[in-house]
């Protein structure tokens, strides 16, 4: 189905990054039709521009998907985008100090430096993090990578590592493909699940939620909404049924849930042909009866034994996942079965269940994908236990490599990693002994502090982008090109051009075929990108906003991807894992976001009189009183790996034995409390984050 939109006359003639405005007649306010780039649900905004400052941001009550929906920091664009912190001009760092630099003298000394690096270390030497700013700029990401891969550096790392590779490991070995992404059949779906994640806040994890309250809405008035979350969440409070399963102990209701399943319910004739390894499986889970579910979940056997039915009586149903399942030890375990729970009900890749967004531009549904076994490839050198997956090494490995001296350069793009990455103390002093650090950003973070050199990017206010590394996660098959607002300021680049520039002056192309650093401009990029979807990108350019080519795509995954049409039910690292799973933590910490703030972005204003977000440590009313706390109290928490203090908020929708502390904030940063050895999950290198042992005592003590 196509549910083009009309051409309206917002923002028609707004298309690419505009004129700069010095005329009188450009001072008169005009509206800028564009969508937000804060985060992955793409919203339609409606941009006020006054002269060259944006004023005011509102939702697109015409964009297909968030119909007129914003969130506050999608409306925090002008504040964000004129914010006296934000980086105008390249710096560069001499005697102790960052200083303004010329661009050319900046790239030249990058250059310089890398490739004498290069020279004396080899080119694994120089290493890249990408962050979350650069997932949603996929000129920068894609450009940036490309250098890497062009100088033929391993040393790639993502905040994907910190954060989902759990999704992408069970796909690649149940169906031989790492790129698979389950959507909500949003019309249909009349059972929807979600276990630790709260799109109601976080607008979903891998897959986007733009205008959550309506959808959640819809799906709980569809029939029923289930949320399996230790807190009651923002989410829970529009579920039907809200399940307090023990931090890091869903997998086993899961596990039980595909037992009775497999022992009545699923139809036979479907598992042998379209499964391999159904009776491995059915032993994996064989111990898991209601009663060990039950103690070890801590959830009632009446709450297990309802939502069995609901699953009996739905017969397809919809389940999605988040930083619950993906940051806890049982990361790859809990994923496999709430797949394999999906697989044997056949409520995958068919109506009423859920389907795999193939991707407006990754178009995995019109090509043959090629497959992978998911063996991993070597690691880095001083974490040989650890593999190499999808192209890039395990951020937990990152402390090590620099410390090791494996790790001389490394450029951060769009990343806060001083906040996102594990073990923050050491993790400074390893930053600190790197010759070269570059941090491309819009702001001034933690993270440039320590830089050697500072590329101030465009941010997205500034810049045209159209999602594209992102487009499997959106809610249906959709295009969109998203206009800049304004003409980019100062000595501020796109982020892929000092990439592009360094590249050219190291000997390596990082640009397409045809494209040359100094006269490439972002549109010109983006329409060697869009050849790959069917619209022509001069089309998609003048549409006002979002084009839904498809709501939902079903059974291309069956038919053209699983290797012999058949899932693999069974994955021997996966059944390994399970057997090996321990008990979770008596007192643990878990995870949370927070509705103002994405990350470490915004966590310290909005620059509007509201408060900002405190990193308030939620504990249950009968830990709290069983402690001495009181509402309110300064405490510091401990974990193997560290200690931070904050201050403590009684919370009656957290389950006893569990503490929740958000992440992103400079003081108060959690990821002191992480570590990149201990817990670190072998398959993937992930971090644990959600599960950590800690304990609390009163802050001072
Ligand atoms: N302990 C603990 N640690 C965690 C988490 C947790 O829950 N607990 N969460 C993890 C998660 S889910 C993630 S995704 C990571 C996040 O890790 P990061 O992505 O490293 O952290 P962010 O704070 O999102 O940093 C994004 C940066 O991109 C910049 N930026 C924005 N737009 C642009 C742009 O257009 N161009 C450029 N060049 N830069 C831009 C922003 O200013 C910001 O500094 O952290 C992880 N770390
Ligand atoms: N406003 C805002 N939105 C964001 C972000 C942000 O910082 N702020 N960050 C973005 C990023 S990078 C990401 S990755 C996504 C993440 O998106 P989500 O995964 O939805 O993140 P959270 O909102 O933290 O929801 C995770 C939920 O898991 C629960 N949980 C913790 N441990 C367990 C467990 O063991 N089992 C179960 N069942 N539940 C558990 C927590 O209580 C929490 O409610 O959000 C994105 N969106
Ligand atoms: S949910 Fe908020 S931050 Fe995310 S795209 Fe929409 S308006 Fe922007
Ligand atoms: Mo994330």
């Amino acid at each position: 189905m196509t549910g083009r939109i009309d051409m309206a006359t917002a923002g028609k003639d707004a298309g690419g990054a505009p004129e700069p405005t010095t005329s009188q007649s450009d001072n008169a306010a005009r509206e800028i039709v564009t969508f937000c780039r804060v985060c992955h649900a793409c919203c339609g905004i409606v941009a006020t521009v006054e002269g060259d400052r944006i004023v005011k941001v509102r939702g697109d009550s015409e964009h297909a998907l968030s119909r007129g929906y914003t969130c506050p920091k999608g409306r925090a664009v002008p504040f964000f985008h004129h914010r006296p912190d934000r980086l105008d001009d390249p710096l560069m760092r001499a005697d102790g100090v960052l200083e303004v630099a010329s661009w050319p003298d900046c790239l030249d000394d990058v250059a310089a430096r890398l490739s004498a690096i290069r020279s004396a270390h080899g080119t694994d030497a120089i290493g890249m993090y990408q962050g979350s700013g650069a997932a949603f700029d996929d000129l920068g990401s894609r450009i940036g990578a490309r250098l890497m891969r062009r100088l033929g550096s391993a040393s790639f790392y993502t905040s994907l590592t910190v954060d989902t590779p759990n999704k992408h490991l069970v796909p690649e070995l149940m169906a031989g493909i790492h790129t698979l992404n389950p959507i909500i059949d949003w019309q249909r779906c009349s059972l929807t699940i979600l276990v630790g994640v709260n799109p109601l806040v976080s607008h979903g994890q891998t897959s986007a939620f733009p205008d959550p309250v309506s959808r959640l809405r819809s799906l709980a008035a569809q029939g029923e909404l289930w949320v399996i979350d230790p807190r009651r969440t923002e989410s829970a409070g529009l579920a039907t049924r809200h399940m307090a399963a023990r931090p890091g102990t869903d997998w086993m209701v899961f596990a039980w849930l595909v037992r009775e399943i497999l022992a009545d319910g699923a139809d036979r004739a479907y598992l042998d042909a379209h499964t391999v390894g159904v009776a491995d499986l059915a032993e994996a889970v064989g111990c898991f009866d209601l009663e060990t579910t039950a103690a070890r979940t801590g959830v009632d056997t009446s709450m297990l034994e309802d939502l069995l039915a609901s699953v009996r009586r739905h017969g397809r149903f919809a389940i999605q996942t988040g930083t619950g399942v993906s940051m806890a030890a049982s990361a790859n375990v809990c994923e496999w079965l709430v797949w394999a729970l999906q697989v044997i009900t056949q409520s995958f890749d068919r109506p009423g269940g859920s389907w795999f967004n193939p991707g407006y531009f990754s178009r995995l549904h019109e090509r043959t994908p090629p497959t992978s076994d998911g063996a991993g490839d070597p690691g880095p050198k001083s974490r040989p236990e650890l593999a190499a997956r999808w192209g890039q090494f395990p951020v937990s490995a990152m402390i090590d490599e620099i410390e090791s001296g494996n790790l001389h350069a490394l450029l951060v793009v769009g990343g806060n990693p001083i906040i996102a990455v594990p073990e923050t103390g050491r993790f400074v002093k390893a930053l600190e002994r790197l010759e070269v650090l570059v941090v491309s950003d819009v702001v001034h973070t933690s993270t440039t502090q320590l830089a050697s050199h500072v590329f101030p990017a465009t941010d997205f206010a500034e810049r045209p982008n159209m999602p594209i590394g992102i487009d499997q996660f959106l809610p249906a098959v959709v295009a969109q090109y998203g206009r800049a607002i304004v003409t980019p300021k100062h000595r501020r680049k796109p982020t892929w051009w000092p990439f592009a520039q360094i590249a050219q002056r190291m000997g390596v192309e990082a640009l397409p075929h045809g494209f040359d650093a100094d006269s490439a401009t972002d549109d010109a990029l983006l329409a060697n990108l869009a050849t790959r979807g069917p619209i022509d990108f001069d089309e998609l350019r003048a549409e006002r906003t979002a084009v839904v080519t498809d709501e939902a795509v079903f059974g291309w995954v069956e038919r053209s991807v699983l290797p012999d049409g058949r899932w693999d039910l069974a994955p021997r690292p996966l059944v390994e894992q399970l057997g090996l799973r321990e008990d979770p933590a008596p007192f643990a910490l878990i995870p949370r976001r927070q509705q103002r703030h994405f990350n470490s972005q915004l966590a310290s204003s909005m620059g509007d009189d509201r408060p900002t977000d405190v990193p308030l440590l939620l504990i249950s009313p009968d830990d709290a009183r069983s402690r001495g706390f009181v509402d309110g109290a300064q405490v510091v928490v401990h974990s193997a790996s560290g200690s931070v203090e904050c201050r403590l908020s009684i919370d009656r929708g957290i389950l006893p034995g569990t503490v929740s502390l958000p992440h992103g904030f400079d003081d108060n940063n959690v990821s002191y409390l992480t570590s990149s050895s201990v817990n670190v999950d072998p398959l993937t290198g992930m971090v644990l984050q959600s599960g950590l042992d800690v304990t609390i005592v009163p802050a001072g003590t």
